[in-house]
C-alpha cells in the first residue's frame, strides 16, 4: 500500500520531479522509512538475543545508509550544482576463533551511491569487494606477540595518519602484515603493507609504540616510512620517513588535552622532502548533567610556497580518517593548512549527544593551493592570494537508542575567505546529512 501510495503521490507531483526539493523530499521519506524499519529491527534482534552459532563463530555486519545534500561545493553561486544523493555500505562478516591463539576473520564490502552529481569533488564510486581477510595468531608468552596477515584495517591514535576512514562509504583497508610485542608497560606493532591509493601502488610500513603507563592517558611514538615508485612529484618516486609522538589525557578531573608533532623527510620525484605537522587542543567539561564541554584546538600542517621546484615542504598526511578533524564539510586536510577550531559539546540524554564546532582556516603558503580531506587539491594556490580560507561552522547530533542502531543528523556551512575570492569563485556552501547505521 505504501509503494502504491509512493507512486501516486510522485505522479502528481510530477511537474516538479526534478527539482532539488523534490528529490529531497523524496530520499529524506527513504530514509524515515529506514530509520522506522532499523528500529522495528534492533527491537526485535534486542529483545529475542538468537543465538544461532557457537561461541567460536561469530556472524555480523552493518547496514548504513547516509543522504547527503550539498549544496554550491564549487563556490560559485552563479553555477548551479546543488547534489542530494544517498549512500548505501552493507558489511558483512565472519569471525572464527578455534582457540584463544588463532583468529581467522573475513569481510565482505557493498557501497552504492545513487543520484550523485558524476562531476562531484565527493564522487564516491560504487564498488564491491573483500574488505578484509585475515589470520591473527598470538602467543602468551611473557612477551606477549600475536601476528595479523591479510587484508585489514589499521587504526592508530586519532586516526590523523593512520585510519580507517570509516566515514567513507569504502572505508580503507591495507594488505600485509601486523606483528605485535606487547607486555604489561607497552606494545609496539612492526608493520608492513601494501596499499593502492588512485590506483597506485604504494608500500607502507612502520613501528608504532604506545607506553601504557602514561598517567590517565595515552603516550605513543612512531616512525613511518612510505615508498611509491609513481606517487612523488611530478609522478616521480616517493620515499618519505614520518617520525612522530602523541599524548593524550585529563587532568584535574574535568580537563582535557591532546598533543601531535610529526616531521618528515625523504625525496619525492628527486626533490628533498621537509616538513611537518602539529596538533594541540584542550577542553574542559563542566559537572553539570548535560555534560557540557568546551574545547579550543590548533591544527598546523606545512605547505610549499613554490611548488613544484625546489624543496617538498607539503606535508604528506599519509593514510588518515580526516572527516572529524578539520570541519565536517571534508574541505580541509592536514596539509598547507592552520585550523582553529572552538567546539562545544553536549550529553543531554545517555542517548544522545550534541556537537557545535566553529573552525577558521588559513593556509601557510597560498601558493600551494587547498587540500580536501581526501587529499585531492581542489583550489590551485596562487602566490600572492590571501593566507584566510575561510571559515566553517557544524551542527551535529548523534542518536544511539539501541545497541544496534544509531543515527546522525547534520548541517555545515562553509564561508570562503580571501583565499577563494582571490583565486576565483567563493561563494558560501552548505551541507546537510542524516545517517542510520544498523549493525548486528
Ligand atoms: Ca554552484
Ligand atoms: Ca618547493
Amino acid at each position: 500500500m505504501g509503494i502504491i501510495g509512493s507512486k501516486r503521490r510522485s505522479a502528481y507531483i510530477s511537474p516538479m520531479k526534478t527539482t532539488f526539493f523534490a528529490k529531497s523530499r523524496l530520499f529524506l521519506l527513504t530514509q524515515i522509512f529506514l530509520c522506522l524499519f532499523g528500529l522495528r529491527l534492533a527491537e526485535s534482534a534486542e529483545a529475542k538475543e538468537p543465538k544461532l552459532w557457537p561461541d567460536k563463530i561469530k556472524v555480523g555486519g552493518e547496514f548504513r545508509t547516509r543522504v547527503e545534500l550539498r549544496t554550491n561545493e564549487d563556490l560559485n553561486g552563479a553555477a548551479p550544482d546543488n547534489d542530494v544523493f544517498v549512500l548505501l555500505r552493507t558489511r558483512v562478516y565472519l569471525d572464527l576463533n578455534p582457540t584463544s591463539y588463532v583468529r581467522l576473520f573475513a569481510m565482505f564490502q557493498d557501497s552504492e551511491t545513487l543520484g550523485q552529481n558524476p562531476a562531484s569533488i565527493f564522487k564516491v564510486p560504487d564498488r564491491r569487494k573483500l574488505y578484509q581477510a585475515f589470520l591473527y595468531l598470538k602467543n602468551d608468552a611473557p612477551l606477549v606477540t600475536s601476528l595479523k596477515m591479510g587484508r585489514q584495517e589499521m587504526i592508530y591514535g586519532d586516526e590523523r595518519l593512520i585510519g580507517a576512514f570509516n566515514w567513507s562509504n569504502l572505508g580503507r583497508s591495507f594488505d600485509g602484515a601486523v606483528m605485535r610485542l606487547e607486555n604489561a608497560d607497552f606494545w609496539l606493532d612492526l608493520f608492513g603493507t601494501r596499499i593502492h591509493p588512485a590506483g597506485k601502488e604504494n608500500q607502507f610500513a612502520g613501528a608504532y609504540g604506545h607506553w601504557k603507563g602514561f598517567p590517565q592517558g595515552e603516550l605513543e611514538a612512531y616512525a613511518l616510512y612510505l615508498h611509491g615508485s609513481k606517487s612523488g612529484n611530478a609522478g616521480g618516486s616517493l620515499s618519505i620517513v614520518t617520525i612522530g609522538s602523541r599524548i593524550k589525557g585529563k587532568f584535574k578531573k574535568n580537563f582535557d588535552y591532546g598533543f601531535e608533532g610529526a616531521y618528515q623527510t625523504g625525496t619525492s620525484g628527486g626533490a628533498t622532502v621537509s616538513a611537518f605537522a602539529t596538533h594541540v587542543r584542550f577542553g574542559h567539561t563542566f559537572p553539570l548533567s548535560f555534560k557540557p564541554r568546551v574545547g579550543i584546538e590548533y591544527n598546523f600542517a606545512s605547505g610549499d610556497e613554490n611548488p613544484g621546484t625546489g624543496k617538498v615542504t607539503t606535508f604528506n598526511n599519509l593514510f588518515p580518517t580526516n572527516h572529524d578533524k578539520y570541519g565536517y564539510m571534508d574541505l580541509f586536510s592536514w596539509k598547507n593548512l592552520h585550523d582553529i577550531r572552538f567546539s562545544f559539546d553536549t550529553q543531554p540524554l545517555e542517548w544522545l549527544k550534541t556537537k557545535l564546532d566553529y573552525h577558521a582556516f588559513f593556509l601557510p603558503d597560498p601558493a600551494n593551493g587547498a587540500f580536501l580531506a581526501s587529499g585531492a587539491q581542489w583550489r590551485a594556490g596562487a602566490p600572492g592570494a590571501g593566507h584566510f580560507a575561510g571559515q566553517e561552522v557544524d551542527l551535529l547530533f548523534t542518536f544511539k537508542p539501541w545497541k544496534y542502531f544509531d543515527a546522525l543528523v547534520g548541517y555545515s556551512v562553509f564561508f570562503p575567505g580571501t583565499f577563494f575570492s582571490d583565486t576565483g569563485p567563493s561563494d558560501t556552501s552548505h551541507f546537510f546529512y542524516t545517517q542510520f547505521a544498523f549493525r548486528y
